[in-house]
C-alpha cells in the first residue's frame, strides 16, 4: 500500500515537472481543479503534442443539419438591433492582461488572415455534428494585443444570460489551447455568415475540447492570471455548475 501511494505521488510530481509551461499556470490549475481532473489535464498536455491537430473532414462529411444547443437566440433588444443591422457597429474587445487592448469590427476581423476547418463537434450530451468553420486564429489576435507574461488563461465573455439569476455564459482555456492552430474565432459556418443559432457574430472553436467550451456570442476576450474571481470561480458557466474545466478529447 505504502509503495503504491509513494509511486502515485511520484508520478504526480513527474507530471507536474515534465511540462515546460510556467509553473504559475500549473499552480493555478492545480488549485482550481480536483486532483483527478488535474491529472487528466497534465496527462493530455504531456502525451499529446501541443500543436497536434484534431481530425479534419471533407466537404462530403458536413452534417446536413447541425444541432444548435444551449442559447440559440438572445432576447436582449440591443442584440436584436445588432442582428437587424448585420452587426454594423459591433466590436470585439480584446483586453485584460495585454499591452495593447484591441477593438475589432466584424469587417476588420474578416480582413485578417483566416483558417477554415471541417471538424466534428462533440457535445457532452452525447451527440456530434460535423461543420465547416472559418475564422481568425485566436493566437494571431493575442500576439497583436501583446499578451502579458502574467496571463495564464483566456476568458470568453458571451452575450447570453441564463436562468433565474441571469448568469452570463462564459468560458476559459489555457494558453496551449489559445495558441493551438485550430483555435479560431469563427464568423462563418458552412460557407455562410455564422447564424444567430450558432453564436453570431462570433464564436470560439477550440477543436480538442467538448462542445460547451466553444463559447458562442463572444463579445469580449480577456487575458487573466486566474479565473477564480469570475462567476463562481470554476472557469465557465457549465464548470460553475459541475462540469470539468478541462474537457479535452
Ligand atoms: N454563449 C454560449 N455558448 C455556448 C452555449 C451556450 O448556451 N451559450 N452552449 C454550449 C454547448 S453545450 C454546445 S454543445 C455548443 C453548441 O453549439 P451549436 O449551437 O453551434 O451547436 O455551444 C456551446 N457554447
Ligand atoms: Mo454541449
Amino acid at each position: 500500500m505504502k509503495t503504491d501511494r509513494r509511486r502515485f505521488l511520484a508520478s504526480i510530481a513527474a507530471l507536474g515537472l515534465a511540462g515546460c509551461e510556467a509553473l504559475s499556470t500549473q499552480d493555478w490549475v492545480l488549485k482550481l481543479l480536483g486532483v483527478g481532473e488535474w491529472l487528466n489535464y497534465r496527462l493530455h498536455r504531456l502525451l499529446i503534442p501541443d500543436g497536434k491537430l484534431a481530425r479534419e473532414y471533407g466537404e462530403a462529411d458536413i452534417s446536413p443539419w447541425f444541432k444548435p444547443n444551449g442559447a440559440d437566440d438572445i432576447p436582449d433588444p440591443d442584440y436584436q438591433a445588432l442582428v437587424k443591422r448585420n452587426f454594423e457597429g459591433w466590436k470585439l474587445e480584446i483586453g485584460g492582461l495585454v499591452e495593447k487592448p484591441l477593438q475589432l469590427s466584424l469587417a476588420e476581423l474578416r480582413a485578417l488572415p483566416s483558417r477554415t476547418q471541417i471538424t466534428r463537434h462533440d457535445c457532452v450530451e452525447g451527440w456530434s455534428c460535423i461543420g465547416k468553420w472559418q475564422g481568425v486564429p485566436l493566437g494571431a489576435l493575442l500576439k497583436q494585443a501583446g499578451l502579458s507574461p502574467k496571463a495564464n488563461f483566456i476568458v470568453f465573455h458571451c452575450a447570453d444570460l441564463h436562468g433565474s439569476d441571469q448568469a452570463p455564459y462564459y468560458e476559459s482555456i489555457d494558453l496551449v489551447d489559445a495558441f493551438h492552430p485550430q483555435t479560431i474565432l469563427a464568423y462563418q459556418m458552412n460557407g455562410q455568415p455564422l447564424p444567430v443559432a450558432h453564436g453570431a457574430p462570433l464564436r470560439l472553436r477550440v477543436e480538442r475540447q467538448l462542445g460547451y467550451k466553444m463559447a458562442k456570442y463572444v463579445m469580449k476576450v480577456e487575458a487573466v492570471e486566474s479565473f477564480a474571481e469570475l462567476g463562481e470561480g470554476k472557469g465557465g458557466y457549465w464548470e460553475d455548475r459541475g462540469y470539468d474545466w478541462y474537457a479535452g478529447i
